[in-house]
């Protein structure tokens, strides 16, 4: 079964795919373990790793290099998020081809212009390119996947770019008719009454996404509520617990003057062994070492 057919096979099955941001094979097998359905490859997170803003500057290959990093080790279907598809709808021919062999089961591409603009930045500056154009990308992606079981996801950014409901509904419906699976809508309203007003109003069939890192209200049960949502995805909140983490435990050691007073709040070293199959390396060692 591939990766796209798994996914497609959880939204089935629970009605709903809830997935976890990760930047890393490390963070994605923890986003297993916790037992999330899908990984969401976030361009936030693995921009933030690299210590860069949000803006197109991470390049293609660097996430798609991570991508199939936390493919091969998670074992979870993987939504990728590929921006703006890093150019045209041309450049979108050739990096759908390459996350599909990569082994993701879904895409997110979003109507912003190439370079794009994170989000959720207060007064970011949000430009979008003609529904016509973006109706083409996603057509490109279509034509380029070889298999019809990969999940492809359009978000549009109009309410993010204040743009407002009709101009959501309007691209809702016009990335619908160019063949998208599913449609992401994004918000930054500290409340969800925005995103509610667009899915009430929704009356297309594709399935919705939504990223409710803006408005924390949203839990599963009232995303259950709304019914026509389905993918949920957790947007960012791998790396800022890292950050968060990595902060208290490294101002500890500061303080301290020494590691001693961090020893019962981190992972210990045998935990992240198990996480990096050292059990295994031990079997094989007894088994092939001779
Ligand atoms: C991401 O996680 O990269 C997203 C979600 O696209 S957001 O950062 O909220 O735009
Ligand atoms: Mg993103």
């Amino acid at each position: 079964m591939t990766a796209g057919a798994r996914f497609r096979d959880v939204l089935a099955k629970k009605g709903l795919v809830e997935a976890m941001a990760a930047h890393s094979p490390l963070s994605a097998m923890l986003v297993a373990e916790a037992g999330f359905d899908a990984i969401w490859a976030s361009g936030f997170e693995l921009s933030a790793m690299y210590g860069v803003p949000d803006v197109s500057v991470v390049s293609m290959t660097q996430h798609l290099d991570m991508t199939r990093a936390m493919v091969d080790r998670s074992g979870l279907p993987v939504v990728a998020d590929i921006d703006t598809g890093f150019g045209n709808a041309i450049n979108v021919l050739y990096v759908i081809e390459q996350y599909e062999r990569a082994g993701v089961a879904a895409i997110v591409m979003e109507d912003k212009s190439f370079p794009k603009v994170t989000s959720l930045i207060a007064g970011g500056r949000q430009e979008m390119v003609r529904i016509e154009e973006f109706q083409g990308k996603i057509d490109a992606a279509r034509a380029a996947r070889r298999n019809k079981d990969l999940v492809l996801i359009a978000r549009t950014e109009a309410l993010i770019a204040g743009l407002g409901q009709d101009e959501a509904l309007k691209r809702a419906h016009a990335y619908e008719a160019a063949g998208a699976d599913m449609i992401l809508v994004h918000s930054k309203q500290k409340t969800p009454d925005e995103i509610e007003a667009f899915v009430k109003a929704w009356d297309g069939k594709a399935p919705i996404a939504l990223v409710p890192t803006a408005y924390p209200q949203m839990t599963v049960a009232r995303v259950r509520e709304l019914r026509k949502i389905g993918l949920l995805i957790w947007g960012n909140h791998a790396v800022r617990a890292s950050v968060g983490a990595m902060r208290k435990t490294f101002a500890q050691i500061r303080k301290d003057g020494g590691i001693h007073g961090v020893e019962g709040s981190i992972a210990s070293v045998e935990d992240v062994f198990d996480l990096q199959g050292m059990g295994k390396v031990k079997d094989d060692e007894k088994r092939f070492l001779r």
